[in-house]
C-alpha cells in the first residue's frame, strides 16, 4: 500500500527489512547495542560484523542507550547505506510512558535522518516483538507520529517504509492507514 503525507511518499509493505535498499533502515535495538534477537538479531547476522564493531564505538562498554534515543552505524554488507539504531519501551501496561518513548523513537529517528541528509527510511514494527507493546497501539501511534512530522517538515524524507515481518500484522497496518487516511 503506498499514499503520501504531504510530500512523503509512504509504503506499507510485508518483508524482512535487511533486504530493503534505501539510505537508512531502523533497528529495533536494545540498550546494550549489542545485538540480540528479532530485527536486531536479522540485522546483525545479514550485515556482518561490522555493525557490532561501530555500536561499541557508538556505545562503548559500561554505556547504553536510552529508550526513545537514536544513534546511527554502518550498515556493513546490508542494501541500505546506514542503520539507525533506537531503543523502544518494553510494555508495562501503558501507564508507564510507553507511548510518548514510542513516539521519540520515531521522531529522533526521522529527525537524525533529516539531519544526516539521508531521504529514504525503511521502520520495522518498533516494540512490537520481544518488547510486548500491542501492534494496533503502536501501529496507530507511528502512522500519527510520521504524517505530523511529515506536516511540520515537508520535503526533507522522500520514502518512508513500514516494513511487517508477518502477513496479519501488514494487514492490521493497512486498515490503520485506511482509516487515518479518512480522518
Ligand atoms: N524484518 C522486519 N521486521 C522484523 C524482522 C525482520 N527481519 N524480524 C522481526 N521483525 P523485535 P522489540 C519484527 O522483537 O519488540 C531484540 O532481541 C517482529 O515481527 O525484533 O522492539 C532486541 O535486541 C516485530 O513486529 O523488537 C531487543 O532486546 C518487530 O520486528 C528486543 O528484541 C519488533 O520485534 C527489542 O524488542
Amino acid at each position: 500500500m503506498v499514499t503520501r503525507f504531504a510530500s512523503t511518499r509512504i509504503v506499507l509493505k510485508q518483508g524482512d527489512i535487511t533486504r530493503e535498499k534505501v539510505d537508512a533502515i531502523v533497528n529495533a535495538a536494545n540498550s546494550h547495542m549489542r545485538g540480540g534477537g528479532g530485527v536486531d538479531g536479522a540485522i546483525h547476522r545479514a550485515g556482518g560484523p561490522a555493525i557490532l564493531e561501530d555500536c561499541k564505538r557508538v556505545v562503548p562498554d559500561g554505556t547504553s542507550l536510552a529508550p526513545g534515543k537514536v544513534v546511527m552505524t554502518t550498515a556493513g554488507q546490508l542494501p541500505a547505506r546506514v542503520v539507525i539504531h533506537t531503543v523502544g519501551p518494553v510494555w508495562a501496561g501503558g501507564s508507564q510512558g510507553e507511548d510518548e518513548t514510542l513516539a521519540l523513537c520515531y521522531i529522533n529517528c526521522l529527525h537524525l535522518a533529516a539531519s544526516a541528509g539521508l531521504k529514504t527510511l525503511a521502520f520495522p514494527a518498533i516494540s512490537t516483538g520481544v518488547y510486548g507493546y500491542p501492534f494496533d497501539l503502536a501501529c496507530s501511534l507511528a502512522l500519527h507520529v510520521i504524517r505530523e512530522f511529515c506536516r511540520v517538515h515537508p520535503a526533507v524524507i522522500e520514502e518512508v517504509r513500514l516494513i511487517y515481518f508477518n502477513q496479519a500484522d501488514h494487514q492490521a497496518a493497512k486498515t490503520h492507514l485506511s482509516a487515518l487516511n479518512s480522518e
